[in-house]
């Protein structure tokens, strides 16, 4: 018999009720799931999906792959407050999922939270101490991955950020439709008295050209100020109308007082300051797990520079998770992140037999940052999954040939389309391998979500999510 078999045998079922109840909530266990990516990448959907299986879990087995669900050890979840949060709309997102029309939820800027309470019943020799059953709070946060990209202003300066800046605004295809916005930036004469309203307007329509990059036929990624990228406000605060300096300016002057120079620099730093540095302090440095949603697919449609513009914003986000002694972030703050789950979503935008391609072409993408944080113990694994399958297995012949195909509906139109979609790449594409209408993976409309009856169709590998995710606290 172990110590605690020693201690459970030696005190009264009273003590020994009162004590488990001490103990569980010493044994409280908290987690802070935070789910990020790009804009359009799947976030919300994915919260909103795992949340509607989660909040089901008593009455469909509808995750099998997550081991306490299959084991039968999961009695049920509920929602809880989380006071002082801006709350996750679950409840309006659920609604548009599963109306009899379906549509997708409206894309969100800004930080959100729900809260779960899930009660389950324990396997290992622990529970003799501590009971039978216990509680899991899962917090889970949805924040835009594009505040991310920011983490290595912290690290320089102005005049630094404006160079590297400098060199994406003068490659294409920035070049191009940057070209009027370049002009007017050259104008300014950085030494003279700041003209408060030319740099607000340059501010401004910095922020439309940010805007116009991340559409369509750019979609590029590496797009700064994140927080200026994201503000839809009609005038934003003046010192979040930040924008680099392309102009080469002579270093004899230093940077005199009331210059447009000594301005931007001055909302450099505020910009550092009250956007940046908090997100991570405030809210960065308190999760404990994260998963990093990317849309292959659309960078693999865009063709190249959108796919190069994507794999460098990867490599600058996982920056954020490079926790080496020396690392600008162990000596800012104290992450404690130890494991991420980079996640290919919209899987079922493929057939089940490129999804395993789909994990090995993400894996090539973040391959590098990937090696470090491993080196740094931070695990992480690399996954294709689908938060609400929207398409149908279908197969056609062709030259004699059985295709596997998908059955679905188009995303813009509403009418149902079957298509052979192509396969996913498993080598990174070369120079020569982009052209034209080589990938064609089309958006589809949401194959509605039930309100219960959940089945493991409804969603691709959002159970081997959790599991990678969260399975350990279900011991
Ligand atoms: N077929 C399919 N499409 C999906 C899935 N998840 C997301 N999508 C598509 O991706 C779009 C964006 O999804 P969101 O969840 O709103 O993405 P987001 O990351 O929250 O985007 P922002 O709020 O703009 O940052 C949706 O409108 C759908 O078109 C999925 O599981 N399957
Ligand atoms: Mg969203």
């Amino acid at each position: 018999m172990g110590l605690t078999g020693h201690l459970t045998s030696l005190i009264s079922d009273a003590h020994k009720d009162r004590l488990q109840r001490v103990a569980e909530r010493t044994f409280e266990q908290h987690l802070n799931l935070a789910v990020t990516g790009l804009s359009g990448s799947g976030k919300t959907v994915f919260i909103t999906a795992l949340v509607h299986h989660l909040l089901q879990l008593d009455q469909d087995n509808s995750l099998p792959l997550l081991e306490a669900a299959a084991e039968k050890r999961l009695l049920g979840c509920r929602p809880i407050d989380a006071p002082g949060t801006r709350p996750f709309p679950f409840k309006g997102n659920l609604a548009a999922l599963s109306a009899s029309e379906p549509h997708w939820p409206r894309s969100t800027r800004d930080l959100s939270q729900i809260r779960l309470a899930i009660r389950y019943r324990r396997s290992t020799s622990i529970k003799r101490l501590l009971g039978e059953w216990g509680t899991v709070y899962l917090n889970i946060i949805d924040y835009p991955g594009e505040w991310l990209l920011d983490l290595p202003m912290l690290q320089q300066d102005f005049l630094s950020w404006s160079q590297q800046q400098t060199n994406l605004l003068q490659a294409s295809p920035r070049v191009e439709a940057a070209a009027q916005w370049l002009k007017a930036n050259r104008a300014i004469d950085w030494h003279a008295p700041a003209n408060l309203a030319q740099l607000n307007q340059l501010g401004l329509e910095f922020r439309d050209l940010l805007q116009s990059f991340r559409e369509p036929p750019h979609a590029l990624s590496m797009l700064q100020p994140g927080h200026l990228l994201l503000s839809e406000a009609s005038s934003p605060e003046q010192d979040l109308l930040l924008f680099p300096l392309t102009a080469e300016v002579s270093n004899e002057t230093g940077t005199p007082e009331g210059s447009a120079l000594a301005e931007m620099t001055r909302r450099y730093r505020s910009y550092c300051e009250r956007w940046v540095r908090p997100f991570y302090t405030e809210h960065f440095s308190r999760f404990d797990r994260q998963i990093i949603l990317t849309d292959c697919l659309k960078t693999l449609n865009q063709g190249e520079a959108c796919f190069d513009d994507m794999q460098l914003a990867l490599n600058t986000i996982l920056s954020s998770f490079h926790y080496g002694k020396n690392s600008l972030f162990r000596r800012l703050f104290s992450p404690r992140i130890d494991r991420v789950l980079f996640a290919a979503t919209k899987a079922d935008h493929v057939t089940a037999n490129q999804h395993a391609n789909l994990d090995r072409f993400l894996e090539l993408m973040v391959h590098d940052a990937r090696k470090e944080m491993r080196f740094e113990s931070v695990q992480t694994r690399c996954m294709a999954l689908a938060s609400v399958r929207s398409t149908q297995a279908a197969q056609a012949r062709k030259d004699g040939q059985l295709l596997s195909c998908l059955k679905g509906y188009r995303k813009e139109t509403g009418e149902p389309v079957a298509l052979f979609p192509g396969e996913i790449p498993t080598e990174l594409p070369r120079a020569e391998d982009w052209h034209q209408d080589r990938f064609r993976f089309i958006d589809f409309a949401p194959r509605a979500l039930p309100r219960s009856g959940l089945k493991p169709e409804h969603h691709i590998r959002l159970d081997q999510a959790l599991e990678y995710l969260t399975g350990d606290l279900f011991r």
